[in-house]
């Protein structure tokens, strides 16, 4: 069948949350998918970071197969053998205490806003129902009523009214502004350390270290969103690394099972994650042993193939090359690693267009807030590769 088979039954069937790029894929490989068509595509996407080890990679595959002829799903009502081996190798490997795990990224951050709540309660002292958020400005951090509610993307909270209380919005990247917003009933700070969907915005250099020293300070929770920058895309294995400082709580997910299955996680001390008492939260699939066999094998080949190392190199040649483009449509370019926005200016008419042109050649990106190209690959592209992106990249973003 053609693509447009494909295109027209989603039309028919599907809600249309969605506006797709008009491809439709079938095979993935590494840094490569293929459509239904045949024709091959460099993935700039990565599903939105979600498979920063390569598409289909061999060695998640085969843990999977290998989970899957033994036990996919058995409930927390029983330990399994998998789950304590994930927890141990995920806790040594970010130097975490305690680990909660869900399965998508906004159920990890829905964990964790009840989790502080209750901490602002039982250990804080904060009167009940008074426990207050800050969060930033262009934030994003998932799609459940209580996230959109604190939300300021007008078209994520348009029609889903009433929201969840308990939450104050400040200017990303501003520590004045943080230390202003702190009342007596504050109890965290959350944040990504660079906003993806903001538009691949980059905070001043050592902004998470004065964010963590002014939350010590006024005894609140830091709370780092790493579900899109974690997991080696920035060229750390956690983006708060490259300011030398570590969460109280860290959020991860997308790739920490390489995109072959959904598996999140909270990532605490002690003391937060320590407030939750059997019963008090759950997930039916939280924790499943598939989950945990595919994350703990996504996790080894993070490590053992180098993709963190390569990603900080190879993330710094992509952008000297893009740095190096000289167009009048381009505004600025700027990210870590591979995690990369390039900005347009507002005459070149919105980012759109580039994308798809850049589909015309073979390259698969995707704008983020209106006027910027993220560019975000599989952690395992080379130099060579890049080449190849570039020899189509620079014409498209000097053209018309
Ligand atoms: C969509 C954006 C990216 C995230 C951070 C939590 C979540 C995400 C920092 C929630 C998810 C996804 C969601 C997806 C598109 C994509 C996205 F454009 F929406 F914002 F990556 F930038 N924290 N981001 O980036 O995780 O519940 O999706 O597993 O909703 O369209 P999730």
């Amino acid at each position: 069948m053609d693509a447009q088979y494909y295109i027209d039954l989603e039309e028919q069937f599907g809600a249309h949350n969605y506006q797709p790029l008009d491809v439709v894929l079938q095979r993935g490989e590494d840094i490569w998918v293929w459509d239904v068509e045949g024709n091959k595509y460099l993935d700039c996407l990565s599903a939105y970071s979600a498979v920063n080890q390569g598409h289909s990679h061999p060695k998640i595959k085969q843990a999977m197969i290998d989970q899957l002829q033994k036990l996919t799903l058995t409930s927390r009502a029983f330990h399994n053998d998998q789950l304590g081996l994930f927890y141990q190798e995920l806790c040594a490997l970010t130097n975490t205490h305690k680990v909660l795990p869900m399965n998508s990224g906004a159920e990890a951050v829905e964990t964790v806003i009840k989790a502080v709540r209750k901490w602002g309660y039982k250990i804080k002292g904060i009167p009940p129902d008074r426990a207050e958020v800050i969060v930033c400005q262009d934030n994003f951090h998932g799609r459940t009523i209580s996230i959109i509610g604190f939300s300021t993307n007008q078209q994520y909270r348009d029609g889903f009214g009433p929201f969840t209380p308990g939450f104050k919005i400040i200017p990303f990247g501003d520590t004045g502004a943080l230390e202003k917003a702190i009342t007596p009933n504050t109890v965290a700070f959350l944040v990504e350390p660079i906003q993806g969907e903001g538009g691949v915005i980059v905070p001043p250099t050592g902004y998470l270290k004065e964010v963590k020293s002014i939350c010590e300070k006024h005894n609140i929770v830091a709370i780092f969103d790493e579900i899109q920058t974690g997991l080696g895309r920035t060229g750390k294995l956690l983006a708060e690394e490259h300011d030398g400082v570590e969460a109280d709580v860290t959020l991860i997910g997308k790739a920490l099972s390489g995109g072959f299955y959904p598996i999140s996680a909270v990532l605490s001390n002690s003391e937060v994650l320590g407030v939750f008492m059997p019963g008090d939260h759950g997930s039916t699939f939280g924790g499943n042993p598939l989950a945990c066999a595919v994350a703990r094998a996504a996790l080894k080949v993070l490590i053992e193939e180098k993709m963190i190392e390569n990603a900080a190199k190879v993330g710094d040649y992509f952008m000297s090359k893009l740095k190096a483009v000289k167009s009048p449509h381009i505004k600025e370019v700027r990210g870590k690693g591979l995690l990369i926005g390039v900005e347009l200016v507002p005459e070149a008419g919105g980012a759109r267009r580039f994308c798809k042109q850049l589909l015309q050649q073979g390259l698969l990106c995707k704008e983020t807030h209106e006027s910027v190209i993220r560019f975000a690959p599989p952690l395992t592209i080379s130099k060579k590769d890049i080449d190849w992106a570039m020899d189509r990249i620079e014409p498209v973003l000097k053209g018309a």
